[in-house]
């Protein structure tokens, strides 16, 4: 997946930069990213019961701007799974604060893919996104790690 080269490249980029600079600013602010954040846009949910991906609408992510993200939900044997409710967390470990929008599935497109609406983040830096479906096999849930 290209977007998960891209995201490395900033990953492993932002120390370069800042050493480049000569200058760390904002302490905290500009915490590095543990080298072992998993960024795999998709995975199984922590109890095994399904498999999510999720897609951003456009790449690269911007700072700030609103936008749409695509989740596609299978059970473990790869059928599609329709009808799921979706809850969408997240935020920042790092800085010990929640998304900035109450992002909320707007549209199910069928074939178990789920439109979420609402998303933002207002800051560079390490963020999660975590999803808590209930689907016909039960409830699960999901963390993503983004690093923008
Ligand atoms: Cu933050």
């Amino acid at each position: 997946m290209p977007t998960l080269t891209s995201r490395r490249a900033l990953l492993f980029g932002i120390p370069a930069l800042v050493l480049a600079g000569g200058i760390v600013t904002a302490g905290a602010m500009m915490r590095s990213v543990p080298d072992n954040v998993d960024l795999a846009l998709d995975k199984p949910t922590a109890g095994g019961l399904y498999k999510t991906a999720i897609t951003p609408e456009a790449t690269p992510i911007t700072v700030g701007s609103m936008h749409a993200w695509t989740v596609t939900l299978q059970t473990a044997d790869g059928a599609p799974v329709k009808a799921a409710k979706i809850g969408i967390n997240g935020g920042m470990p790092q800085h010990g604060h929640g998304l900035p929008t109450s992002p909320q599935v707007t549209k199910d497109l069928g074939d178990g893919r789920y439109l979420i609406e609402g998303m933002k983040f207002n800051m560079r830096g390490w963020w999660t996104l975590d999803l808590a479906i209930d689907g016909p096999k039960g409830p699960d849930t999901v963390s993503f790690n983004l690093v923008l």
